[in-house]
């Protein structure tokens, strides 16, 4: 069989067709640890939720446009493109005529699927852009938090995510990691537009061997590779920030800390110490305070304050520690704390963030951005942070905090959505169905029958990757990858760019959109004009014909050892961070200033609504983590092979301790209502000691499958609150939810990652019939 080169999210591949139709892959021969995710690949082209044709909802066909409880429960009908994108040009020039461009929200969050031109959201931009702009959305769901909050205490937040110390640096010189939510090796295979090496899992294991002291805070065991030995810590979660404090008062009474450090290089230190010692409020953050809070022992805490004072130090922490309410505190917290610990920008010391988070935090492949699509410029000013999307769907003209200033939410009357699942990643799942019943009209472009597609009023029916040409390359990727086309799209599929440039084409910009190019001839324009602007520096890679027959290039470079802020502190008056006092801002006078009593101007303990240790835990005595699951990428291929062999009595699997079980008649197996007062899902139950009691975890990214307000397949989003980290950063917080958990005893309904929904498939007027040509391309 000739197998075709590729990429994913989760790494590069090699595929073809076998003759049934399903996908054989082999993952990248250079690759030493593939991703097991590639397994969810094989009967992806034909599964049966691909969506075959564009559909319309039967209310909006017979009512038309605007607000309605109906959406996400009504029937769908096919109908051919020429109708489907008719119709939809029409609804476009409507609502820009009435409502103005800002009408329209655009910001589509997701992750869609690697390769550079065939990008979902870059592509649906460009149109949106065209055509005189859109409400977008900022930041991410990721690390949303932190981005807002890095740059007020060390300037920027890219320096952070992504010229952290690599792997190679600590690995060579760190004596203790202290790791704040782990270092999860289920996450690393994971590099946005996907990587060819996987090298991470390798320097886990080297930390292993070097015999690294390694301290593991988490409430699973398993967020770091058992090889690597750590001492574990399981603390109660959203605690994290308790025990940074003690660990930072615990230096402060024992002298541990380096003032010199502090004086040169840090400003706000002398609040923050006040703040420590109790000098205000009369408590304390010693270790028996925190011990309380955490569930630590004292003593332990102690200990580990004298270790790191006493050793190489690297403290890092997960981006899932700032996924929470109050964040910023962790995040913050663990940079005052490497500050008095002195060895900020020495190799092997300081913090970092996202180990164990993504792939490319820490790797050590070339900077440098492969070829890509111009996106344009919008015209229209509005945008939302990016997890505030119900609130602005169901509060139009509401008035909101961001960072310092106050804004307005706008009244959109079309939300368009291409590569992302919001009905996946969003919090309070019952609420946002509320929220997208507000808009006039809902487009969704997908190749799956997602619940954010059966939430729409278009759908409009996506190719994959291998059904197209691209290239792809991730963030320190060491190659750039073509991928060739494998397989004919599924039935009437068409590229996003197609789409939208049927769009285009009846909205008069297809000119400005395509510029006249076939998706080839982008591939080959964006890449010369890539490889031109790589020769002006100097560097010389292959032609694009040359690069398209070897099915790859070798990125030129490598940047092994680096650490983070190492600049600054050599020379901090000619290299200051770019912060208001060019130091780090242990106290920021620029936030204390925006008055948030829920982000003040240095790290605090703050309690949160969802944690163990607070009124709610009476109702709900369960702390659940939504972590990202370790069998797929979010919602994306959950129904694949990987994905399905993870389920238990066909649902998510949620782990919970055997004493919680047993206190609840739950077997091991059994299938279990997990509830609270937002929502409940049913999940299949697994017993394990690796968790703490009180803890269960059910990973993001099984298909919402609502009857009523009881998701039937497992998805936590159902249950989590639709709350902002803080008035600072607007964060996503889904990561803690509380609930309760009960052995459900009826039969349960078979879940529908299965099948399709209703759909009708004659139609009026369908003329086209398979993979037509695109009107305009
Ligand atoms: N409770 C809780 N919720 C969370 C999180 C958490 O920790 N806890 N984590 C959050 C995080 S960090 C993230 S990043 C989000 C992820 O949320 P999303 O990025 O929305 O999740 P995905 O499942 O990757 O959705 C991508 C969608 O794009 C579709 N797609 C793939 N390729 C193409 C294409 O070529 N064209 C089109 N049109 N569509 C395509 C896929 O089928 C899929 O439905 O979830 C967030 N949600
Ligand atoms: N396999 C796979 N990998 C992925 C993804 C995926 O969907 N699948 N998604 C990718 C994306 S988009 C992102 S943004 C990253 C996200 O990266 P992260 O947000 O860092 O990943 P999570 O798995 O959600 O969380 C990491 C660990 O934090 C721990 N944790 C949770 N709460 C607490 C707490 O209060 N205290 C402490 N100390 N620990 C806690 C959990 O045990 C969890 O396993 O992952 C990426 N990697
Ligand atoms: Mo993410």
């Amino acid at each position: 069989m000739n197998l075709r080169p590729s990429t994913s999210h989760w790494g590069a591949f090699s595929a073809g067709l076998e003759a049934d139709g399903r996908v054989r892959v082999e993952p990248h021969p250079e690759d030493p640890a593939p991703a097991p995710l590639l397994g969810n690949l094989t009967g992806s082209l034909r599964h049966p939720t691909r969506i075959a044709a564009p559909a319309i909802r039967r209310g909006w066909l017979e009512r038309g446009p605007g607000p309605d409880p109906a959406r996400g429960h009504e029937e769908f009908v096919e109908v051919g493109w020429d109708e489907a994108l008719d119709r939809l040009a029409a609804e476009f020039r409507r609502i820009r005529d009435e409502h103005g461009n800002h009408a329209i929200f655009g910001g589509s969050y997701g992750w869609a699927s690697a390769g550079r031109f065939h990008h979902a959201q870059g592509q649906l931009h460009r149109f949106l852009n065209a055509f005189g702009g859109f409400t977008s959305s900022r930041n991410t769901y990721s690390y949303g938090t932190s981005a807002v909050v890095l740059p007020h205490v060390v300037g920027s937040s890219a320096e952070v995510l992504r010229n952290g110390s690599s792997w190679p640096t600590i690995v060579e010189n760190t004596d203790l990691l202290v790791a704040f939510g782990g270092v999860p090796e289920k996450n690393v295979f994971i590099t946005p537009g996907g990587v060819t090496r996987h090298h991470t899992p390798g320097f886990l294991a080297r930390l292993g061997e070097r015999g690294v002291d390694v301290a593991l805070v988490s409430p699973l065991r398993a967020d770091i590779p058992a090889a690597v030995h750590p001492r574990w810590y399981p603390i109660r979660p959203a605690t994290d920030t308790a025990l940074l404090l003690a660990l930072a008062h615990t230096l402060v009474t024992e002298g541990l800390h380096d003032r010199a450090f502090l004086d040169r290089y840090c400003t706000g230190y002398e609040e923050f110490e006040r703040y420590l010692l109790g000098a205000g409020d009369g408590v304390p953050k010693d270790a028996a305070w925190a011990s309380a809070i955490t569930e630590l022992p004292a003593a332990d805490i102690v200990a580990l304050a004298r270790r790191m004072a006493a050793a190489r130090t690297f403290i890092t922490v997960t981006w899932s520690l700032q996924r929470i309410e109050h964040g910023e505190q962790p995040v913050w917290a663990a940079i005052a704390l490497a500050a008095m610990l002195g060895q900020i920008g020495l190799p092997g010391g300081g913090f970092g963030h996202g180990y164990g988070s993504m792939g490319d935090t820490g790797d050590i492949g070339p900077d440098f951005r492969g070829p890509h699509l111009s996106q344009g410029i919008n015209p229209v000013q509005e945008f939302i942070p990016v997890a505030r999307i119900a609130d602005m769907l169901l509060d139009p003209g509401g008035s909101y905090d961001y960072d310092g200033t106050v804004r307005t939410y706008p009244d959109i009357r079309l939300v368009h959505w291409a590569g992302g699942n919001p009905f996946h990643h969003h919090q309070d799942l019952n609420r946002l169905r509320t929220a997208f019943s507000r808009p006039d009209t809902v487009v969704v472009q997908e190749p799956y029958w997602t619940a954010s597609a059966r939430q729409a009023d278009f759908v409009l029916p996506a190719t994959v990757p291998l059904e197209r040409e691209d290239f792809g390359s991730g963030r320190r990727d060491t190659h750039l990858v073509a991928m060739h086309q494998v397989a004919e799209p599924f039935a009437q599929a068409r590229d996003d760019h197609a789409i939208l440039a049927g769009l285009a084409a009846r909205l008069g910009i297809e000119e400005r959109f395509t510029e006249g190019r076939s998706p080839r001839a982008w591939l080959a324009h964006l890449y010369e004009s890539w490889r031109k602007r790589l020769l002006d520096k100097g560097i010389s890679v292959p032609s694009f014909v040359d690069f398209w027959t070897a099915g790859e290039l070798r990125l030129p470079g490598a940047d092994e050892y680096r650490t983070l802020f190492a600049d600054f502190r050599s020379d901090p008056v000619r290299n200051p961070l770019p912060t208001p006092s060019g130091r780090i801002e242990i106290t920021s006078r620029r936030v204390r200033s925006f008055g948030y009593p829920d982000c003040p101007g240095h790290p605090a303990w703050l309690e949160p609504s969802e944690w163990l240790g607070g009124p709610r835990a009476e109702r709900f005595p369960l702390l659940l983590i939504a972590n990202q699951p370790e069998t797929r990428l979010h919602s994306q291929l959950d129904g694949g092979a990987v994905s399905q062999a993870g389920k238990v009595a066909g649902r998510e699997a949620i782990r919970l301790h055997p004493e919680d079980a047993r206190a609840r008649g739950i077997a091991d197996g059994d299938v279990v209502r997990v509830f609270n007062d937002r929502g409940a899902c049913l999940a299949g139950a697994v017993l394990s000691t690796r968790l703490r009691t009180g803890v269960v975890q059910l990973p993001t990214g099984a298909w919402f499958d609502p009857v009523d307000s009881l998701c039937i397949h497992g998805n936590p989003n159902v249950l989590t609150a639709d709350l902002p980290a803080s008035r600072l950063s607007q964060g996503c917080t889904g990561q803690h939810v509380l609930v309760e958990i009960e052995r459900y005893d009826r039969t349960p309904p078979p879940v529908t990652i299965g099948a399709p929904p209703r759909i009708e498939k004659v139609r009026r007027r369908c003329r086209e019939h398979g993979a037509g040509s695109v009107p305009g391309t």
